[in-house]
């Protein structure tokens, strides 16, 4: 028996010395300098304000910000951390990431997506090592320690034909180790910015920077933010906050061949434009080229096919999530009575990460005939069977005629955005969406 025990605690310290001996290899390996492969080596000129394609007029209105750079013999590549999360956590960090690159005339590196149960229960399970991890290093290692088993490549969620419409992409398909080894031997630029500290602009002109003075901050003090970032957060500890970091001031001269926006700095990014303009611009550019793949469509269409009509919709965000996971039915209920759902149809898609049917009951008890993405959808017994039933729900939610989401989800977050159910001003997007105006953070008007 004592020599079981020994058997199994030494079994243990070997896993956890090899978790340490993976993660201090991949650190290593991102760092890592050297020469450039010849065949990334191409002519290019780089020119924001002459956009991409059939972005080229709208491009042009960006001329204030924008500068010309000088011609380079490399391809520049920008790219980010997707986040330790589900898919529309990786979306905004891409989003954002698709922002910057675009400004900075950069090749935007995409990644795979994440089974989000894989990352939930792999963190669960080793939960004291990572916050160990986390402690030195910052977030996120959960994304970075998955194997190909449990990603999808971006290309099936995504279309990346549009996308290429606003920035060029460059897509990756295999896991984080495989990716940093490929891109070892180029020059890196590692850039981390938490929010609890600040936010990016695209640039301030000169002779403006008194403004930011006036800037209405709310640092986000939640404990994954204050974990990111561990060199800043020590380095401006003292600072008068918000750190506003310039885009173009900060990174357009960089010369590195990568630009790694690393930990949360992507994913909570909350880029702000000086001129409203820019930012309609930029929110332009993320709604014309963040859309869910042919392949993705079809399906969720064939389930549409099936639905009666007209339908409506709700999104119940359940299992790990900090604000829904602890609301009841009557929390979904009121709001769908407030919307008279009834009035339209008694047909409701419920999109859930809900596993237990039984939680519905009350819907059902309240004379609404439910139906379930489940119905529709042949499992094939992969770890993101759940990621892409959440893309179809997705579709079909934007297709309902009502909708009620999740508080706090940005799952439900893109279902409302694409429906165009957002708040508005003075010509922008203020809710669903990474992007904005500094203007709307100014307590003094720009
Ligand atoms: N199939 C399905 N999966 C869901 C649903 N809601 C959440 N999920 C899963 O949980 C993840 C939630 O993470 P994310 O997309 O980042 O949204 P958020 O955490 O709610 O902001 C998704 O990516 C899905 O894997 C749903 O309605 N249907
Ligand atoms: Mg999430």
């Amino acid at each position: 028996m004592t020599r079981l025990f020994q058997l199994v605690v030494f079994a243990q310290l070997l896993a956890a010395l090899i978790l340490m001996a993976a993660q201090f290899y991949l650190l290593s390996m991102q760092d890592r300098q050297g020469p450039i492969p010849a065949q990334t080596r191409r002519v290019r000129v780089l020119n924001l304000s002459h956009g991409r394609g059939k972005q080229g007029k709208k491009g042009q209105s960006h001329n204030e910000v924008a500068k010309s750079h000088a011609q380079t013999s490399r391809r520049l590549y920008l790219t980010y951390q997707p986040p330790d999360g589900g898919w529309n956590n990786h979306r905004i960090a891409l989003e954002n990431a698709l922002i910057i690159a675009r400004l900075l005339n950069r090749t935007l590196i995409v990644h795979p997506v994440a089974s989000h149960d894989v990352a939930i229960s792999s963190r669960r399970k080793n939960l004291a090592q990572w916050r160990s991890l986390e402690k030195r290093w910052g977030i996120n290692w959960v994304y970075n320690c998955m194997t190909e088993r449990d990603l999808v490549p971006i290309s099936q969620v995504l279309d990346l034909k549009r996308m290429r419409s606003v920035v060029n992409v460059y897509e990756v398909k295999a896991n984080h180790k495989q990716f940093s080894a490929k891109f070892s031997n180029l020059k890196w630029h590692r850039v981390c910015h938490s929010d609890a500290l600040g936010f990016w602009v695209d640039a301030i002109p000169e002779g403006k920077e008194n403004l930011t003075r006036g800037i209405e901050f709310a640092p986000n003090n939640s404990s994954r933010s204050v974990r990111a970032c561990p060199r800043e957060m020590k380095r401006h500890m003292h600072a008068h906050k918000p750190i506003v970091r310039g885009i173009l001031s900060e990174l357009e001269n960089v010369e590195a061949d990568i630009i790694y926006l690393s930990q949360d700095t992507s994913y909570k990014a909350n880029i702000r434009f000086f001129h409203r303009k820019n930012a309609i611009l930029a929110q332009h550019w993320i709604l014309d080229s963040v859309r869910f793949s042919p392949k993705i469509y079809e399906k969720a269409f064939q389930i549409l096919s099936i639905l009666p009509r007209p339908f409506n919709a709700i999104h119940v965000r359940r299992t790990d999530h900090k604000i829904s996971a602890n609301m009841a039915p009557s929390y979904w209920l009121q709001n769908m009575a407030r919307l008279a759902f009834r009035n339209v149809t008694s047909a409701l898609y419920v999109a859930t990460d809900e596993p237990d049917k039984i939680w519905f009951e009350p819907f059902q008890q309240a004379g609404y005939q439910l139906y379930f993405s489940d119905e529709f959808f042949k499992p094939t017994g992969r770890s993101f069977d759940m990621d892409i039933k959440g893309l179809y729900d997705q579709v079909i939610c934007i297709h309902a005629k009502l909708f009620v989401g999740s508080k706090g989800s940005s799952f439900s977050g893109f279902i409302y955005r694409s429906r165009g159910e957002v708040m508005r001003k003075d010509g922008l997007i203020l809710s669903h969406m990474p992007v904005g105006w500094l203007g709307h953070k100014l307590t003094r008007e720009n």
